[in-house]
Formats: structure tokens, C-alpha cells, sequence
């Protein structure tokens, strides 16, 4: 396709269905206009100096049954993190509260599990209310849902919910065999039929191809709306997982995805995911160049390590860039 045929950043605010030859031709633009298109539709929707920040807090690690090929917390990979109990109440508090002096506006709760049990749910209720009570905005990542465990969630006083769509719909099953593309669907549909903001992205770096990335982002961009945040992770290479010798992706690629992001779904927050440290710093500023306007704070992610905070911080400042303050 050619360039000019294209729609100008200006006509991406309305809510659009996206093809995936559009989205590839994104992608295949010249670096210097889609950075150009993608910095165009962040400003007229965002401020271009602030940052969100996000903190993660894994209440239950390890164990999963399901078989995700990137997760080091699936319990049929060799490199496996061993299996916890469930977090105390009171320490996913002192977590929440250590998360927010440090800055972050949001705090996310992740499990390793297919997705919660009913007993598993109460507990999990009583961190999000306790976890509100802070101020903070609050999201779980727990799995596949049913639409009542939504609402009780979302009465619980959750604010988001995060479920990947991950990648390519005809990639998805070169990466996990034991939940369908359209399982996934489904739970994001539970989510927002009860009033949840959503959080939905994938990874990127898994060996899918271009196309594929483009096809992973036109799902997330036809999702009707599209969510309010789009984690963007870069793969991390775990030892002792199926795709722990991945080829690395060309870090372009990656700047490129978040660009995407950012036009396909203007007024999402694009959040800058896994990976970090591994990216560097150059190529996180390109990322925020891109209109990636949120990251994960703390120097764990679940299971994986994160930049420090102090590292990130420095970042930010060289960069010119302050914390998002709600
Ligand atoms: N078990 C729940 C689920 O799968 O929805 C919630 C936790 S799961 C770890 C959340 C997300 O983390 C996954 O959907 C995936 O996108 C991301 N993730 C897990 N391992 C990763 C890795 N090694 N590199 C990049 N992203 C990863
Ligand atoms: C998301 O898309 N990325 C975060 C959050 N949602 C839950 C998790 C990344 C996990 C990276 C691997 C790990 O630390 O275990
Ligand atoms: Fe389990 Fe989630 Fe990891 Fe898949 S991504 S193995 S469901 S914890």
C-alpha cells in the first residue's frame, strides 16, 4: 500500500475498524514519518511530558496449569518458578502503600492461575477493597473470568481489569495450547459488560512475523472500544521455557509496535511493559518519542526483573519527562 493512501493522523480519533493491511503499512512506513504520525496523535490527546506509573505486586506465583510458552510461572516448563501460597492481605497493603509514596497512580494484582477458583475470589475481593482505600487506582490480572466474577469484582471496587489477547490470533497457538484465542475474548467481554475499564496488549518478540504484530494490534484496535491501556511487552527470555532461545527482536521493531499503538488507539494509555531492562535507555526514549505514556515502577515485574526505581527516575528527569500525578 502506498504511503499517502494511508489515513492522516487526524482521522484516527474516531473509532474506526482497522484492517490488517492497513495496520502492516503502518508498519512498514518510513521510521522517521511514523514517528512523526504517532507523535501527532499523542499530542492531541496527551500530555507529551508525563508518564503513568504502574506497580505490580504477583499475589500468587507460580504452579499455573496452563502452558503459555514465554511464562516462567507455567508448571510444565523445566525453568519453572516454584508454586506460593496466596499473599496475606495485609502485606499486598503494605505493598500498595509503599507503590504509591514511591509515585505510582496504579496499582495490579497478578496471579498465576487459569483463572480464579471461588474461593480463590474473596480473598482477592478484600485486597482490591483494603488496596482502594489508599487512593490508588486498582487492577488484577487473574486469569479467564466469568461474567459474575466480574461483577464482583468491579463491586469489590476494581477499577481495571488486565487480560492479554497476547498475539496474532494465527500465531497464538505456536505459543499456548491450553486456552483458545476466543476464551480470551469472551473474558474481556465479562469485563467490560460489568462496567470494568480494560487492560489488554500482548507480546511482541516471540518469533511472530510483521504481519502478525500488525494483526495482534488491528484486535486490540477493533475491540469495540478499544481498552484504556495497552500493555506493549517485549518478551523476556526466560531460561527454562519454550521460547527462552527466541532470536531477540530488532529493538526498531519494538519502537515501531508502541508508534502503532499509539495511532490505532489514540486515547489509550500505551504502556511500555516487560522488556525494559533489556531495552536500555535509548530505546525506551524512542518509546515515549513513540507515545508510549506509562510503565510498570518497581524493580520486579511478577517473577522478572524490572529496572530500579532510582534508574527510572533518572530516566525521567534526563528525559525532561514527570510522573503522571492523578
Ligand atoms: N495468569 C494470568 C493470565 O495469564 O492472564 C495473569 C498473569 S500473566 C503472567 C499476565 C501477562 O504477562 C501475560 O498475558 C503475558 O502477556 C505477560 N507475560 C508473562 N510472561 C512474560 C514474558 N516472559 N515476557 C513478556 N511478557 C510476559
Ligand atoms: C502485562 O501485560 N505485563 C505485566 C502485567 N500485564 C501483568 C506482566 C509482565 C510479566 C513478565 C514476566 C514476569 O515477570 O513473570
Ligand atoms: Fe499461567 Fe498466566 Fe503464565 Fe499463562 S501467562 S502460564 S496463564 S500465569
Amino acid at each position: 500500500m502506498d504511503v499517502t493512501e494511508i489515513d492522516r493522523p487526524e482521522t484516527h480519533a474516531a473509532e474506526r475498524k482497522w484492517t490488517v493491511a492497513e495496520v502492516e503499512a503502518l508498519f512498514a512506513l518510513p521510521f522517521p514519518e511514523l514517528m512523526y504520525r504517532a507523535q501527532t496523535v499523542h499530542r492531541q490527546f496527551h500530555r507529551v511530558d508525563a508518564v503513568q506509573l504502574s506497580t505490580l505486586l504477583s499475589i500468587k506465583t507460580g504452579g499455573c496449569p496452563e502452558d503459555c510458552g514465554y511464562c516462567p510461572q507455567s508448571k510444565r516448563h523445566a525453568g519453572a518458578v516454584a508454586s506460593e501460597a496466596l499473599v496475606p492481605v495485609a502485606e499486598v497493603l503494605r505493598a500498595a502503600r509503599a507503590a504509591r509514596d514511591q509515585g505510582a497512580t496504579r496499582f495490579c494484582m497478578g496471579a498465576a492461575w487459569r483463572g480464579p477458583k471461588d474461593r480463590d475470589l474473596e480473598p482477592v475481593l478484600a485486597m482490591v477493597r483494603e488496596v482502594k482505600t489508599l487512593g490508588l487506582e486498582t487492577c488484577a490480572t487473574l486469569g479467564l473470568l466469568r461474567p459474575d466474577q466480574a461483577l464482583k469484582l468491579k463491586e469489590a471496587g476494581l477499577d481495571y481489569y488486565n487480560h492479554n489477547l497476547d498475539t496474532a490470533p494465527d500465531f497464538y497457538g505456536e505459543v499456548i495450547s491450553t486456552r483458545q484465542y476466543q476464551d480470551r475474548l469472551d473474558t474481556i467481554e465479562a469485563v467490560r459488560e460489568v462496567g470494568l475499564k480494560v487492560c489488554c496488549g500482548g507480546i511482541v518478540g516471540m518469533g511472530e512475523s510483521r504481519r502478525q504484530r500488525a494483526a495482534l494490534l488491528a484486535e486490540l484496535a477493533n475491540l469495540k472500544p478499544y481498552p484504556e491501556s495497552v500493555p506493549i511487552n517485549h518478551l523476556v527470555r526466560v531460561p527454562g521455557t519454550p521460547l527462552a532461545e527466541q532470536a531477540p527482536l530488532d529493538p526498531f521493531e519494538f519502537v515501531r509496535s508502541i508508534a502503532v499503538a499509539r495511532i490505532t488507539m489514540p486515547r489509550a494509555l500505551v504502556r511500555l511493559s516487560a522488556g525494559r531492562q533489556e531495552l536500555g535507555e535509548a530505546v525506551q526514549a524512542l518509546c515515549f518519542l513513540a507515545g508510549a505514556n506509562s510503565m510498570f515502577q518497581g524493580d520486579k515485574l511478577l517473577t522478572t526483573g524490572n529496572p530500579q526505581i532510582s534508574e527510572d527516575q533518572a530516566l525521567l528527569g534526563k528525559l525532561g519527562l514527570t510522573a503522571e500525578v492523578m
